[in-house]
């Protein structure tokens, strides 16, 4: 897409790595407290451009579009599977793809959606995924997020948790093997950590100093166990430091908290410096997917989070700064309606796959 290409044709693969070292480490906290990285959001403020943060603001609202109006297509029937929601997480994968350059991977998981849309794919193509329309990524043959794109840098989500961990791994250590100097980063949910792949990845890439950024999640919910339910540590940047990784934790509701941390690391993979832990401390606002209301979810918890939405944080982040004048706003939010409505209308009007094609494409 013009805009991500321009961005991230003026800035060096050599332009991050000033910044080195290990983070500061992580107090023991609980996971509804604030962490502070010791990475500074201001920092972030001032080396980005001013175009460069509306950019950032334009994909965490049309994340957010995008997101409010799949649920939609949900509600009326329009879906085929489910639809798992970003809601309160846009600033991690947005600020994480952010921080990539041309060239380098991604592989994104159920609510990173955010980092699609930085990579390129544009609304239409989720809806036309989602409703499991011919024209859509996968041609109508798979579901919801499940489609990537090598030449993008994109690599498939896989619903097996923690199994992109050691996949993206292997990535990081072809661009090792053939000294290309590529990142590779991936997510994680909490639950997610306690997997097999997510240790074996991990300490897979420790010892071979791969450049594997692992973001984790930490949205306070696995379905419906609360993280206190499941490990009995809450802090999952810790379970990088028993690895021998760089591990940090970052207020995954501030975007250039994440954006800071993630460009950290990837100054450190591209140095040879070997993979990151970043824990992100966030919340899951709705139900695992649209079909769960999340009755077991405490409203003073929504509540409180709520006032700490990452767009309404972003928004006056950039008040305080003036960097974002009310008409700049209206314009983003002019230009991102005008996208979602196109892309509706054409993810509406195509038609659905010929069966004779379901099988295509599928190894067995
Ligand atoms: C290995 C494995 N076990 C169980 C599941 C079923 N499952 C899908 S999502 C999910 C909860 C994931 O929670 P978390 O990792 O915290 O991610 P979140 O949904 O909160 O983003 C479970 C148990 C799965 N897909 N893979
Ligand atoms: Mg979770």
């Amino acid at each position: 897409m013009k805009k991500v290409e321009k961005k991230k044709a003026g800035k060096s693969r050599d332009g991050h790595r000033g910044r080195r070292g290990a983070p500061a480490p992580e107090a023991k906290r609980s996971r509804n407290a604030k962490p502070s990285s010791g990475l500074s959001a201001d920092a972030s403020m001032s080396s980005l451009s001013r175009q460069q943060l509306h950019d950032l603001y334009y994909y965490l609202r049309l994340n957010r579009r995008v997101d409010e109006q799949l649920s939609h297509l949900y509600r009326q029937g329009k879906v085929v599977g489910g639809v798992y929601s970003s809601l309160g997480q846009e600033a991690i994968a947005v600020g994480a793809a952010y921080a990539l350059e041309t060239g380098d991977f991604i592989g994104p998981m159920i609510r990173d959606s955010g980092a699609m849309l930085v990579r390129g794919y544009r609304p239409r193509d989720l809806f036309l995924q989602y409703m499991a329309r011919k024209d859509g990524p996968t041609e109508g043959r798979d579901a919801n997020t499940h489609f990537g794109d090598v030449e993008r840098g994109v690599i498939a989500p896989i619903s097996m948790l923690g199994e992109l961990i050691p996949v993206l791994a292997g990535v990081a250590l072809a661009s090792k093997l053939r000294a290309e100097k590529r990142v590779a980063l991936t997510f994680i949910g909490d639950g997610g950590t306690s997997t097999t792949p997510f240790h074996e990845g991990l300490n897979f890439a420790a010892v071979q100093k791969l450049a594997l950024i692992v973001i984790a999640e930490n949205n306070g919910w696995a379905y419906s166990t609360p993280v206190e339910r499941q490990m009995a540590n809450p802090n999952i940047a810790d379970r990088g430091k028993g690895y021998g990784i760089a591990s940090v934790a970052v207020d995954g509701n501030n975007v250039l908290e994440v954006y800071e941390a993630t460009r950290h690391a990837v100054a450190r993979g591209r140095a040879g410096d070997g993979p990151t832990l970043i824990e992100a401390k966030t919340m899951r606002m709705k139900g695992h997917a649209e079909h769960d209301d999340a009755r077991y979810v405490p409203k003073e918890m929504l509540e409180a989070w709520r006032k700490r939405d990452p767009i309404l944080v972003f928004e006056q982040m950039l008040a305080v700064k003036s960097l974002m004048t009310e008409k700049e706003k209206s314009g983003i939010e002019a230009r991102l309606e005008e996208e979602i409505r196109a892309d509706l209308a054409f993810a509406e009007a195509s038609a659905f796959p010929p069966p004779e094609g379901a099988a295509r494409s599928a190894w067995a």
